[in-house]
């Protein structure tokens, strides 16, 4: 259900989801939660909102957001374990294939998000500049080329889709795990990063991707060979 056109305020909409899977935390809320009310310069001011993590009821409360706040710029964020730094995904496919139940226990499988949604919608955020800048501002983050296929990717896909041909800039980033969740698995070493450099590298990502405007992206590899 494309939301545009819509004239945007000053917001700037940063969502996080929920912690699922038995866990007790998820970094993406802890981040968003943060950074609630943060200005970023000029008019621009943070609205964070915690996303359920379950299929539709996440879009319906980012749809209720998209209308509430009529964002200028979106960042959707999720945790995702075994990433190592702030990963900004290129691309949200229409496919929704659940490899454990969501908090309501639904598992779609091979299910589309938008029946009769185009195959793929690419984030409009300035993906190659943000890594740039963050990297340049010793935050470590990369492109990463899929967002999965559980709820982060479904959320991804419906906003992209809620924004197409608005000209609002909107894209999703992975976050790794927080410390103490990476200490409840000892024998996995599993990678963390703490909150407050979580914290710090979000805003950074997101005055960069404002400062960015409506810019052609910076054109420069961040791809993987597999
Ligand atoms: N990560 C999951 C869903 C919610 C979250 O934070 C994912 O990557 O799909």
């Amino acid at each position: 259900m494309p939301l545009a056109p819509y004239t945007p305020t000053s917001t700037v909409l940063l969502t996080g989801f929920e912690p699922f899977g038995g866990a007790g935390l998820n970094p993406s809320a802890e981040v968003a939660q943060a950074l609630h009310g943060r200005s970023l310069g000029g008019e621009a001011v943070v609205a964070a909102v915690v996303l359920p993590c379950a299929f539709g009821d996440a879009l319906q409360t980012l749809h209720q957001a998209l209308r509430q706040h009529r964002p200028q710029l979106v960042l959707a964020l999720g945790q995702a374990e075994g990433r190592t730094d702030l990963s900004i995904e290129r691309v949200a496919l229409n496919v929704d294939d659940a490899r454990m139940p969501d908090n309501l226990g639904r598992q779609p499988v091979d299910e589309p998000v938008v029946a009769d949604g185009p195959a793929a919608y690419f984030s409009t955020l300035p993906i190659k500049a943000m890594v740039a800048g963050l990297k340049a501002a010793a935050h470590a983050a990369s492109i990463s080329q899929t967002a999965g296929t559980f709820v982060c990717n479904h959320v991804f896909y419906g906003l992209q889709h809620a924004l197409a041909g608005s000209g609002v800039r909107s894209g999703f980033m992975h976050v790794p795990l927080l410390p103490q969740q990476a200490a409840q698995a000892p024998g996995l070493s599993l990678p963390s990063m703490a909150l407050a450099q979580q914290v710090a590298g979000v805003e950074a990502a997101l005055r960069i991707a404002l400062a960015w405007g409506d810019q052609a992206d910076l054109k420069r590899p961040g791809g993987a060979l597999n």
